[in-house]
């Protein structure tokens, strides 16, 4: 019997062979205006079955076995119980996995602080439409809003934010007292690209899919006209080609996708971001 794997690529799963391990993370829970974004890495995993394992930008070929995918984590409806669900299971995932490079798949943003918080990264470099620097919202410090926030107060250096349009009152007031983290607007990319030079050391990248243009991005959850382009992402991805090691990207999640059940271009267009991002990782441009 031929079977299809139900993983990312429809690669075999081969824990030996895996130098990236993805997770699944169904969570939904604090989005804001409504849920969906639950269905994101079934879909996305989904769409990879149909992405080709080469990519042609950075003349990379995903081996077979190379990514591993777990299924999907198991989900609580209360922040209160998953955000620390998330770092213990991370915490798992270090130890059943160990060096390797690690995707997950969300679910909503707040996903992320509870990673950072695990994989200790020096630098967080943010794609997102939103500031996220809430210090809490509709009663929770672990809100899809609050998401940059909690990742200044962990022990990063540097936090990069880029595509953001939609700041409030209280977190433009914040920012203005801090300097770890910068926020750059869609039209502000070669300063984004300067300060990403500067970084060194280990990294890790979360990608909020608001931080793309509706045009190309509808399927999120809270939308903002205005907003990146898939060219802007791939001038991004040479930077991180160009440093090669010098930025040590431990891992990396895309997040916020709300897919919308008829129309299925936006997941395809995640699932191809992640597999341009493992090829640039994997491939310094000078090799
Ligand atoms: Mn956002």
């Amino acid at each position: 019997m031929e079977l299809l794997p139900n993983t990312f690529l429809a690669l075999p799963n081969d824990k030996e062979k895996a130098k990236y391990v993805v997770l699944p993370i169904p969570y939904d829970s604090t989005a804001s205006f409504k849920p969906g974004a639950r269905e994101a890495p079934r879909r996305i995993i989904w769409a990879s079955k149909e992405v080709e394992f080469y990519s042609s930008i950075s003349d990379f070929n995903t081996p077979s076995g190379f990514v591993y995918t777990l299924d999907e984590l198991t989900v609580y409806r209360d922040s209160v119980d998953m955000i620390p669900h998330i770092r213990e299971s991370v915490s798992e995932l270090l130890k059943e996995f160990p060096k390797r490079k690690y995707v997950f798949l969300g679910g909503e943003h707040s996903i992320t602080s509870p990673i950072t918080e695990v994989l200790k990264p020096k630098n967080v470099i943010i794609f997102d439409a939103h500031g996220d620097m809430r210090e809490l919202y509709e009663g929770t410090k672990y809100s899809h809003a609050c998401n940059t926030r909690r990742i200044s107060e962990q022990n990063t250096e540097n936090i990069l934010v880029y595509g953001v349009r939609a700041v409030c009152f209280e977190e433009n007031e914040f920012y203005e007292s801090q300097n770890k983290i910068k926020l750059f607007k869609p039209n502000e990319k070669e300063e984004f690209l300067h300060a990403l030079n500067k970084l060194s050391g280990p990294t890790y990248l979360s990608v909020d899919m608001d931080a793309f243009d509706i045009s190309i991005m509808p399927a999120v959850g809270t939308p903002e006209p205005g907003g990146i382009l898939w060219q802007d992402y791939m001038d991004f991805l040479s930077v991180v080609k160009s440093r090669g090691k010098s930025m040590d990207i431990l891992g990396f999640d895309v997040a916020e996708l709300m897919p919308i059940p008829t129309f299925h271009s936006p997941e395809f267009m995640a699932a191809r971001l992640v597999l341009e991002t493992i090829a640039a990782i994997e491939k310094p441009k000078d090799k």
